[in-house]
This record gives C-alpha cells, structure tokens and sequence, in this order.
C-alpha cells in the first residue's frame, strides 16, 4: 500500500486567512499546507497538495490518486454541494476519503448542509477550523494502517 496521501482543496480557497476571517480564520492555505507537511513527517507520509477553482482540475487529480494513492482529504469547497461529477470521480477512488470543511456547514445557510461528496467520504469534519486538515490526516494514516 502506497504511503501517499492527496491534499484537494476546492475553489476560492486560495483566499483563505485573506478574507472573511470570522468565518474561516486567519490561516492562509500555505499555513495548512505546512502544518500538513510537517505531521505527514511524522506519520511516514508523502503528501500531494493541490488547489483549484477548476472542476475539472480536481476530477483530474481524483483521477491520477487512483493510480498513486492510498488516500484522499478532500475540501471540495463550493463543489461540494452541487458536484456529482467529484462524487464520481471519488466513486471510482477505492482507498480512504475525508471530507474536510473548515466552517460548521450545518451551522450556516440551508444550500451548505447538503454535500454530494459525503455519499462517498468514509468521513467527515466540520467546523474544526484548520485543525480540521490534520485531524484528517490522521485519521487516513489510522485507516492505511489498518489495511495493512
Ligand atoms: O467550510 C468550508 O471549508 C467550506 O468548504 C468552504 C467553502 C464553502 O463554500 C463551503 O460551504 C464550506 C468556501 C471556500 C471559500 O473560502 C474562502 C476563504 C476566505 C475568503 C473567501 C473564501
């Protein structure tokens, strides 16, 4: 089983820490990115981390997993609630998927609190702010190593 791990993070997302604060925190996504670096250090694992505001770049990369990795953390952003074409993709993905949202969805507008992607994640964390990346990290490296 492979040790690699992807990192796939939705649209906008590139703005985090830069805007909206109250809402998602003043880290930015190359504060996460470190801090995801720094732990898969620690669990022996190679991580791949991406940003797109492009669907199709993200189908692209759930794509190119199925043949490298041995797990996914997916923030889908936006696409999470209306994307079937991700959830497809995730679909056709047969290792470990965590589905990560920085916000308490469930605490925010109606259209949030559906996700397509949840049919599909074998979990899923909200609400941890930024922790929530690591939290899931963790838990992908729990679920490799049982498979073993
Ligand atoms: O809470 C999350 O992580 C979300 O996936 C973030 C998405 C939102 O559409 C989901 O409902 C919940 C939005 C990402 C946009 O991120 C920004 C960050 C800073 C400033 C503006 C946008």
């Amino acid at each position: 089983m492979t040790r690699l791990v992807y990192v796939l993070n939705g649209p906008n997302l590139n703005l985090l820490g830069k805007r909206q604060p109250h809402i998602y925190g003043h880290e930015t996504l190359a504060d996460v990115e470190a801090a995801v670096r720094e732990l898969a250090k620690e669990l022996q694992l190679e991580v791949r981390f991406h940003q797109s505001n492009r669907e199709y770049e993200i189908i692209d990369w759930i794509h190119e997993a199925r043949e490298t990795a041995g797990g996914i953390v997916i923030n889908p952003a936006a696409f999470t609630h209306y994307s079937v074409a991700i959830l497809d993709a995730l679909n056709a993905f047969d290792a470990p998927v965590i589905e990560v949202h920085i916000s308490n969805v469930h605490k925010r507008e109606e259209f949030r609190h559906h996700s397509f992607v949840s049919a599909r994640a074998d979990g899923v964390i909200a609400g941890f702010g930024t922790q929530g990346y690591t939290l899931a990290l963790r838990r992908i490296a729990f679920l490799m190593d049982q498979k073993k």
